[in-house]
């Protein structure tokens, strides 16, 4: 655009601040977004990016729908940027990519996932595999980073504990010999789990990866508790939340974080990992410590841990404030003032799905499955139906039923779960069902499934009533449409 100035991304990099504003370089433009970001919470991510070219935040994390931004970015362009500069810019990108280079080797995962994105890398559970074992792998759990993964030397590693007085640390050896070991079963979930089935044509599109049913995953948890190390420091006296710091950051001012509330972080059955399923924690799952927040939806289980704050107030992390909120269901366009009146999300619900029959190919994508009965099953003239169920804070399902007629006539399926204290079942629950061949009405059929658990929270029939623009807690009835060949 002539008629406009030239900045140079000098001088780009020098407006980085309210005083000054905020600009940013994108293509072979200068915008000064100062306004954007006073009125959208997506633009507090964008500061990420001010004094920079905007690729260089953006080309890295390809999860985040940001095309909204770039066509109204238009509005606030100030100047051009003078040739060559654009060449620079490519260079900061390929800086910013190196991050990943830590990542860890990761194998089989066409096998095991429904590979979302690599960079940050994030991957669900293939369904079949979800309810082939109670306890899920380690290597085949699902994976939800939302950066690159940090390298840590143990060595160097401190654990830092403060309140607004004192602040303490502990080694990594510290805390295994201090403090006495503990182990529970839980699950755990992301509240972005079956996000996709709110993509849908009648009510419009929704923001955040694209999971299917397997962003979950049930595991053996080893740690300490949080609460003996509180409470060996006195910091469990005081204070409303307990906030939590990853060590994986877009600055360092910017980490991942997430807290809960301090009544919470005091109970039974919050720890600090060391162990899942018996083994040193992988780097995917926050080695060498994570936090786990059971019944909790798994963004408040911090990976990485290197800080923890007991405060009067949540933490101020993008995630904790600006995502992972069920924003007013009519919200389309998120503002600020969605999210400020709108609380974090904590407990889960209870939701349920059926994992197999399954096929290898994305879930997503299936619109009819076709399937061919095993020996046994034709044998037994039965199909076989399979999948997991399981409730937040703690609650345990108490059933779970299949329909073929979209819920007029259910049938109770065989529930597989641990026997767990009232209020503390944290693991999932399995189940099956075989369907005689005689009751399948004509070809093809859908199979709906729906949970209850103990408080009598049930599953809404369809996402139309709670559909929300961050796609979050979707537990609308699950269905699957089957062909049997024979
Ligand atoms: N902790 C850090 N430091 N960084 C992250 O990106 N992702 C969170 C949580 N803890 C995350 C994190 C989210 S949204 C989920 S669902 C779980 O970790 C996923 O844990 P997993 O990757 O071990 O399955
Ligand atoms: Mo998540």
């Amino acid at each position: 655009i002539p008629t406009l100035p030239t900045y140079s991304m000098i001088e780009v990099a020098k407006h980085t601040t309210r005083e000054k504003g905020y600009w940013i370089a994108y293509k072979d433009g200068v915008y000064d977004i100062s306004s954007y970001i006073e009125n959208h919470p997506g633009g507090k991510l964008v500061l990420t990016s001010a004094g920079k070219a905007l690729e260089s935040c953006w080309k890295i994390f390809t999860i985040h729908n940001m095309d909204h931004v770039y066509e109204i970015l238009e509005e606030y362009r100030i100047g051009n940027l003078p040739q060559g500069e654009r060449e620079a810019n490519e260079k900061d990108v390929e800086k910013l990519i190196d991050l990943f280079q830590y990542d860890p080797e990761r194998v089989n995962l066409q096998e095991n996932f429904f590979i979302r994105s690599q960079k940050p890398f994030n991957a669900e559970t293939k369904p079949s595999i979800l309810v082939s074992s109670f306890l899920t792998p380690v290597e085949k759990f699902y994976v939800r980073n939302h950066m690159h993964v940090p390298f840590v030397s143990i060595n160097e590693y401190k654990l830092e504990i403060s309140n607004e007085k004192s602040t303490y640390t502990l080694s990594y050896d510290d805390l295994r010999e201090k403090y006495q070991s503990y182990t529970i079963t839980s699950a755990l979930q992301c509240a972005g789990n079956r996000r996709n089935a709110m993509n849908n044509e009648q009510q419009g599109s929704v923001r955040g990866s694209p999971w299917y049913i397997g962003a979950i995953g049930n595991a053996r948890w080893t740690g300490v508790k949080l609460r003996d190390v509180l409470e060996s420091f006195g910091l469990d006296k005081e204070g409303e939340y307990v906030q939590f710091f990853g060590l994986d950051c877009e600055t360092p001012k910017r980490c991942y974080g997430a807290s809960i509330p301090l009544e919470k972080a005091l109970s039974d059955d919050v720890l600090i990992v060391y162990e899942m399923n018996n083994e040193l924690l992988t780097r995917d799952h926050g080695y060498p410590l994570r936090i786990l927040v059971p019944g909790t939806i798994g963004a408040r289980s911090v990976k990485w841990l290197n800080r923890i704050i007991v405060s009067d107030k949540e933490a101020d992390s993008h995630w904790q404030k600006f995502d992972y909120k069920v924003l007013p269901l009519s919200t389309k366009q998120p503002q600020k003032i969605d999210f400020d009146n709108t609380p974090a999300l904590q407990e889960a619900n209870v939701n349920s799905a059926i994992c197999y029959p399954a096929s290898n190919e994305d879930g997503n994508k299936i619109k009819v499955l076709s399937v061919q009965p095993n020996d046994e099953d034709i044998k037994n003239k039965k199909l076989t139906i399979k999948g997991y169920a399981l409730s937040g804070g703690g609650r345990q399902i108490q059933n779970v039923q299949i329909s073929l007629d979209h819920g007029k006539t259910w049938y109770q399926t065989e529930l597989e779960q641990l026997a767990q204290p009232y209020m503390r079942a944290w693991a999932w629950t399995l189940w099956t069902y075989h369907i005689p061949f005689n009751d399948i009405p004509s070809q093809p059929f859908d199979i709906v499934c729906r949970a209850m658990d103990t408080h009598c929270n049930c599953q809404p029939d369809t996402t139309i009533g709670i559909w929300n623009i961050l796609g979050v807690m979707n537990n609308a009835w699950h269905k699957i449409t089957l062909q049997i060949d024979e």
